[in-house]
């Protein structure tokens, strides 16, 4: 029988993503605050955050181009320590106007801004004062989101609060948001910083439906559909704990108010379980997302791992699993192609990881990120030709118009990024964006912006609304 498609919505939210530290530069500019971001120890080889892709400076022109490809929404973040330098206290008044600016920008041609509250950049003055280890730092994300709502809610309608918490939590050391020298248990730390992050997105989204009127908000974790290795059923019990430590502990908790049982029991074998004061329960519940985001790269992979067998573990990063004897370890997917970086390729898992997320929380989804890091070229006739980024996100976007067609509620693409920006790990080297900008990881250039095939292309997407994913430009 032949597959009947179903439309994407009318009011479908296509746009791109970006984050402020990777893409604003000015990092010291107008009063801003340094976030960790810049005083971090920069991986040798790659370009410090002081310039990135100038966006600060350029915003006009990007959100211009964004328009031209036809964008509903873009997702980009606020930096806590333009806004607020020091976290807490003083805001900044030049912070609130470049804010306001790419508001209105973004307005003038029709575009919603979906603004993310903190995408990995915490001032560095409050962590000093021991960053999410601190339960203070959670009150100052409520008072920085009062600010926000404050100024920006009257126009900004949708919100996302923490960008990956869930990697904060799985892969801090490598992202650079979490320093584990001299820290006695490692897991401990985390998962209690993970706990006052709980309780910081619960205040925040309760906040944002008391201040702005109309406003939607929901957590955007990083999800991936987690397989067995094979059809042995320890492998299968393997991929069942590994994706609720990866995914559902953290959605459970932003949807349900609970702590997912089966990462609970892991985290007591532990001895790390949070500790949990009178009265963070009913906070924690009291919070409801309108909608979940999500990032997707890739799926996850992972089999069976008995005490005692011989350590199959690797360095883990946002995408890849560390292996835990006793627990599961990772697995390389024979089925899957891979990026340059490494890290594996699966559209149709892109349509698995939508459905499961659906059937468990029943919430409209928005993707806030997907799409390919690659070595772009800028040819001598001025042209970037990423058929190679076109192709994946073709196959990613025939298969959510498969979950649309399963019944997965969708409200929104956003692939990342917008703009090239500086990546987490690799510099300039690793380009995402549809517009690319005229720099090197050291050669500042002239920071031009130029349009890739695939921004023509994606302009196609969108004006069809997603019926025409042909590459025939
Ligand atoms: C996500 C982050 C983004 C972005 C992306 C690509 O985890 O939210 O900030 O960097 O990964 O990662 P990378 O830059 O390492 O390729």
């Amino acid at each position: 029988m032949a597959k009947i498609h179903r439309d994407f919505p009318a009011d479908f939210l296509w746009g791109a993503s970006t984050s402020a530290y990777q893409v604003e530069g000015a990092s010291l500019e107008d009063g801003k605050g340094p976030s960790v971001q810049d005083v971090k120890v920069i991986p040798p080889g790659t370009p410090d955050f002081k310039v990135a892709s100038d966006q600060y400076h350029h915003y006009k022109e990007d959100i211009a181009l964004m328009a031209e490809m036809g964008f509903k929404t873009y997702r980009f973040s606020i930096s806590w320590s333009r806004l607020i330098p020091d976290g807490v206290g003083a805001v900044n008044p030049k912070g609130v106007e470049y804010y306001n600016n790419v508001i209105n920008e973004c307005l003038k041609y029709g575009i919603q801004p979906l603004v993310t509250m903190y995408h990995f950049d915490l001032p560095a003055a409050l962590q000093e004062k021991g960053g999410w280890g601190n339960p203070e730092t959670a009150d100052a994300f409520v008072y920085f989101a009062k600010v926000m709502f404050e100024n920006f809610g009257d126009r900004a309608k949708l919100w996302l609060t923490i960008n990956e918490q869930n990697m904060l939590t799985l892969a801090g050391p490598a992202i650079g948001t979490f320093d584990p020298t001299g820290v006695d248990n490692v897991p401990k730390a985390l998962y209690q910083q993970n706990h006052y992050m709980m309780l910081a997105q619960a205040k925040a989204m309760a906040l944002c439906h008391q201040m702005v009127p109309g406003g939607k908000i929901g957590p955007a974790p990083n999800i991936s559909a987690v397989y067995p290795a094979s059809c042995k059923p320890e492998d299968v019990t393997a991929a069942d704990l590994f994706s609720a430590i990866r995914n559902w502990f953290y959605l459970d908790m932003a949807v349900y108010g609970v702590y997912n049982h089966q990462v609970m029991s892991y985290l007591r074998d532990h001895d790390a379980l949070p500790e949990i004061k009178e009265g963070d329960m009913e906070i924690l519940a009291s919070g409801h997302p309108d909608f979940i985001a999500f990032n997707y790269y890739s799926t996850a992979t992972v089999a069976a791992y008995p005490e005692g067998e011989e350590t199959a573990g690797g360095p883990s990063d946002q995408q890849k699993a560390r292996g835990e004897a006793g627990y599961y370890k990772p697995f390389t997917n024979p089925n899957l192609l891979k990026t340059e970086w490494g890290w594996e390729i699966d559209p149709i898992g892109f349509r698995n990881t939508l459905n499961q997320v659906y059937s468990r929380y029943r919430l409209p989804i928005i993707i806030t990120e997907n799409g390919l890091g690659a070595h772009d070229k800028l040819e001598e006739d001025c042209t970037i030709r990423d058929d190679y980024r076109i192709e994946y996100l073709q196959r990613h976007i025939e298969q959510m118009q498969l979950a649309i067609d399963d019944g997965v509620q969708m409200m929104g693409y956003c692939p990342w990024s917008a703009v090239d920006l500086i990546s987490t790990h690799e510099g300039f080297d690793k380009r995402y964006g549809f517009i690319y900008v005229n720099r090197g990881n050291f050669d500042l250039k002239d920071l031009r912006r130029i349009p890739k095939k695939s921004f023509y292309w994606y302009k196609k997407v969108i004006a069809s609304n997603g019926k025409d994913l042909a590459n025939d430009l």
